[in-house]
C-alpha cells in the first residue's frame, strides 16, 4: 500500500489508540482510497489525509437539566465539525448513552464522505450526548433538548452547521431544538435543522428517505446482477426509523421484510413486516417507554425469539443491518456467509467490524455494500429540505421521492465508476470510499493548506 497512507494511519491509530471506532473507520477509508494518493503525489506534499483525519473542530460541552422529580442532572454535549471543505457542515444528533469522542469522530468522519457522496454542497459533523431518553417524560426529553441547544445555538446556523436526527433523536426532539433555537436567535432560520415537522418547514419524505434510499439503491444491486426485488425476503435489524422506512418501501415495490430485531430479542414474521396496521404499531412502539418487541408478536401472532439474534437464517435473501455501529462481527459474518444470503448491504453507520467485513469481502459468492452510500438518501434528502427552506416553499412528495430517486441511482452509478476507474472492478466499497473522497480532497487542496 501507498507509504503515506500507512504513515496517516499508523499515526492515527497511536495518537487516538483508545478512539477504537474512529480508528476503524479512518482504516477502513483510508485503506479503500490508498490508489487515489498514489495518482495524486500532490496530496501527499500537501500533507492533505493528516488534515483531512483531525475534526476541523469538536466542541465539548456541559448539558444541565432537572428530571421530574426535581434532581439536577448532568450529561455532556458534542458537536464535532470534521470537514466544511465543499459546504456547511451537516450531520444528525445522536441521544444514546454510548456516545462519546470516538463515535462523535468516527460518525463526523463517515459524514464528509457520505455527504459528498450525495452530490450536493454539504460539510459533515456530527453531534449529540451521553443522555438516554429511553424511560424520560416528553417534559424531560424538552427540558434537556432545551439547555442543549443552549449551549449549541451559537455555532450552529442554516449557512454554518446543519444538525439532524440520528438514534434517539426524532421529530419530537428536533421541535424541541428548534423552538428552544429560534427563542434565543429571535430569528425565523428554519434552515438551521432539518428532519423539522411539516407545519414549521420540514420536507416531505424526510421520515422515509433513508429507508426508500436504501431500497432504492438495493434495486441498482439487484439489476447489476440481473436480479429482481420481486419476492426477495429481508432481514432488517432494529426497529427504527431507518427500519420502517425500509419496510415501507420494500413492501411497495413486492418484496417482504421477515426479520427485525430489538436489543433482547426478535421476530420473524413469515407474512412480511407490511400494511399501516404493522407499520404504526412500530413507529408507536419506538416512542413508547416499554420497547418491548414482543407486544408486536402478541398482536400479529408471530414468533418473537428471545435473547437470540438472526444472523444467519437459511431463509434470507438480503441482510441490511439496520441498527448500530458494530452490530455484526466475525461471529455473525461468518454466520451470514453460510446461511446462503448473496446480498449484505449495510444501513447503520459502519454496522461491521473491520474483520468482519473483510471476512465478507473474501466471499466471493456474496455482494456487500457500505452504509455510507446505502444510507445517504437520508442526509441527501435533508439538503433537499433545506433548499426548500431557503427558498420558503415546499416540494410535494412525489418531487422529493423522484429526486431522492435520482440521487440513489448517482451514488450507485458513481461507486461503480470510481472502482472500476482505479482497477478495482466491481467494489461498491473502495468505490464509495473513492467517489466520496475525491471531492472533499480536491476542494481542500484548491482551498489552500490550513
Ligand atoms: O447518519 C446520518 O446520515 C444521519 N443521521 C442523517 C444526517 C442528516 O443531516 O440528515
Amino acid at each position: 500500500m501507498n507509504s503515506y497512507v500507512e504513515q496517516v494511519i499508523a499515526y492515527v491509530e497511536e495518537k487516538y489508540a483508545e478512539q477504537k471506532e474512529f480508528v476503524q473507520t479512518v482504516r477502513e477509508v483510508l485503506t479503500s482510497i490508498a490508489p487515489v494518493i498514489d495518482a495524486h503525489p500532490e496530496y501527499v506534499k500537501a500533507d492533505l489525509l493528516k488534515r483531512m483525519v483531525e475534526p476541523e473542530r469538536l466542541f465539548r460541552f456541559r448539558v444541565v437539566w432537572t428530571d421530574d422529580e426535581g434532581n439536577v442532572q448532568t450529561n455532556v454535549g458534542y458537536r464535532c465539525q470534521f470537514n466544511g471543505a465543499i459546504g456547511p457542515y451537516k450531520g444528525g444528533l445522536r441521544f444514546k448513552n454510548n456516545v462519546n469522542e470516538s463515535v462523535m469522530k468516527f460518525l463526523g468522519f463517515e459524514q464528509t464522505f457520505k455527504n459528498s457522496l450525495t452530490g450536493l454542497p454539504i460539510g459533515g459533523a456530527k453531534g449529540g450526548s451521553d443522555f438516554d431518553p429511553a424511560g424520560k417524560s416528553d417534559e424531560e426529553i424538552m427540558r434537556f433538548c432545551q439547555s442543549f441547544m443552549t449551549a449549541l445555538y451559537r455555532y450552529i446556523g442554516p449557512d454554518i452547521d446543519v444538525p439532524a436526527g440520528d438514534i434517539g433523536v426524532g421529530g419530537r426532539e428536533i421541535g424541541f431544538l428548534y423552538g428552544q433555537y429560534r427563542r434565543l436567535k429571535g430569528d425565523f432560520e428554519n434552515g438551521v435543522l432539518t428532519g423539522k415537522g411539516l407545519s414549521y418547514g420540514g420536507s416531505l419524505i424526510r421520515p422515509e428517505a433513508t429507508g426508500y434510499g436504501a431500497i432504492y439503491y438495493l434495486d441498482q444491486v439487484l439489476k447489476h446482477e440481473k436480479d429482481v426485488l420481486v419476492g426477495k425476503r429481508i432481514a432488517v435489524s432494529g426497529y427504527g426509523n431507518v427500519a420502517w422506512g425500509i419496510m415501507k418501501k420494500a413492501a411497495q415495490m413486492g418484496a417482504k421484510v421477515i426479520y427485525m430485531s430489538g436489543s433482547r430479542g426478535y421476530i420473524r414474521d413469515e407474512e412480511g413486516i407490511a400494511g399501516d396496521e404493522k407499520l404504526d404499531f412500530i413507529l408507536k412502539l419506538r416512542e413508547s417507554n416499554s420497547k418491548d418487541l414482543k407486544s408486536y408478536a402478541d398482536r400479529f401472532g408471530c414468533e418473537y425469539v428471545e435473547g437470540k439474534t438472526f444472523w444467519g437464517a437459511k431463509d434470507v435473501d438480503i441482510y441490511m443491518p439496520s441498527a448500530t455501529q458494530n452490530e455484526v462481527g466475525l461471529e455473525e459474518a461468518k454466520k451470514i456467509a453460510a446461511s446462503g444470503a448473496k446480498y449484505y448491504l449495510e444501513v447503520s453507520n459502519m454496522p461491521t467490524t473491520n474483520e468482519a467485513l473483510a471476512y465478507l469481502k473474501n466471499q466471493k459468492q456474496m455482494i456487500i455494500a457500505p452504509s455510507k452510500a446505502v444510507n445517504a438518501g437520508g442526509v441527501g434528502v435533508s439538503a433537499l429540505e433545506m433548499s426548500q427552506n431557503a427558498e420558503r416553499l415546499s416540494w410535494t412528495a412525489e418531487e422529493v421521492d423522484m429526486r431522492l430517486k435520482e440521487m440513489m441511482k448517482g451514488i450507485y452509478d458513481k461507486s461503480v465508476e470510481a472502482a472500476e476507474r482505479y482497477g478495482l472492478g466491481y467494489d461498491l466499497i473502495a468505490g464509495a470510499n473513492i467517489a466520496g473522497f475525491e471531492k472533499v480532497a480536491q476542494a481542500m487542496y484548491e482551498q489552500g493548506v490550513f
